[in-house]
């Protein structure tokens, strides 16, 4: 029995693998193993010898299975320690990178140009981008049969059969948030209203749908001066250099006297640089608020008078950017985002190294 014992229970302790110990337990303990046998003679015994021998193997088969399942224990952790050398993750390492959006530069640009008027005290006023042909046209002083309204090139929404009322438009310019804001806060006021409008035109330098912002101030004696400032003031701050401006007479339904304002630049070397040079580029319309316009906006114009201005916000960013081409931005012209960093063409991609 010892001896049965010592050979097992080394032999056990000191298996290879599963398939080793395997062996060993059919040879110790199973069906035709040596243990087995043994307790097979048991019956031949007589009683004294089986009470002794009996317990005896009892307890060496019991030994052995533990050491069996001890050892099957210990080769399992030993396998996983074994994994665990090679199959680990570094939880320390920095994330892949990933480049992030950037804000476009409309809207960057739109946050610049409210910013520097904020400093002048002109509030931020939106409205609606689908408005009343009122509120479009007839309070700026556009009526219904006024060539302007023909050449505005407006998209006009559909109304229901048999409905005769005029159709709403979409703004062909930020002009009626101005007079919402009027009616709403009266005199006197100073805002700027940016935002999308629209118009039925698309060619080299038309968009169907672009950027304005609009300019309002009105106080019981606001002046051409003060609107002059106010625009030399805006470019300077806005590209960063001094800029002169000219004014050239003009002509709007919507004020009065006009004014076109013109910067100063240079053309030379093919490309446009602006506060330089005696080139003259234009970049606004403006004026004084024509009365009826005041009056359409309920505001009394024996009381009260006021410049207004509009300009294309696409075409300043264009301007100090230099973009030359205004269908590489409305078209979202790849690499013309790409110099701006717009993450978003480059989507981290299973395919490491490749890119559009
Ligand atoms: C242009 C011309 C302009 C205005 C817009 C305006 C608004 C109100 C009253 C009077 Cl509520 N005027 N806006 C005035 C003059 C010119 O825009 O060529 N924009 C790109």
């Amino acid at each position: 029995m010892d001896e049965l014992r010592g050979k097992y229970i080394e032999a056990i302790a000191e298996a290879a693998d599963e398939a080793a110990l395997e062996e060993l337990r059919l040879a110790a303990v199973g069906k035709k193993g040596e243990v087995s046998l043994k307790m097979r003679e048991l019956g031949k015994m007589s009683p004294e010898e089986r009470q002794v021998a009996g317990p005896a193997l009892n307890a060496l088969k019991d030994e052995i299975n533990t050491a069996l399942t001890a050892r099957k224990v210990a080769l399992a952790d030993a396998a996983l320690d074994e994994r665990l050398k090679t199959e680990w993750l570094d939880v320390t390492l920095p994330s892949r990178p990933r480049r992030q959006g950037t804000i476009h530069p409309v809207s960057q640009v739109t946050e610049e140009v409210t910013a520097i008027f904020a400093d002048m005290g002109f509030a931020v006023a939106e409205g609606p981008q689908i408005e009343t042909d009122w509120y479009n046209f007839d309070a700026l002083n556009i009526p219904g049969h006024h060539p302007a309204r023909a050449e505005m090139d407006t998209f006009y929404m559909a109304r229901g059969e048999g409905d005769n009322r005029p159709p709403h438009v979409l703004r062909t310019h930020t002009s009626p948030v101005q007079i919402r804001s009027m009616e709403a806060g009266g005199a006197p006021t100073r805002i700027i209203c940016p935002g999308r409008v629209y118009r039925a035109d698309y060619d080299q330098t038309h968009t169907p749908m672009f950027h304005q912002v609009e300019g309002l101030a009105i106080d019981r004696d606001i002046s051409m001066a003060n609107l002059k400032w106010v625009l030399e003031e805006f470019f300077t701050a806005y590209f960063g250099t001094n800029v002169k401006t000219r004014f050239r007479a003009s002509h709007f339904p919507f004020t009065e006297p006009s004014a076109e304002v013109d910067i100063q630049c240079s053309f030379e070397g093919g490309t446009v640089k602006v506060g330089e040079g005696d080139d003259w580029l234009e970049v606004l319309g403006s004026g004084m608020v024509h009365p009826d316009v005041l009056r359409a906006g309920k505001i009394d114009p024996d009381e009260w008078q006021g410049f207004a201005f509009g300009m294309g916000i696409d075409r300043i960013a264009m301007l100090k950017y230099g973009i030359p081409d205004l269908r590489a931005f409305f078209e979202s012209d790849l690499r013309w985002l790409r110099h701006y960093g717009f993450a978003a063409l480059d989507v981290p991609t299973l395919h490491a190294g490749v890119s559009r």
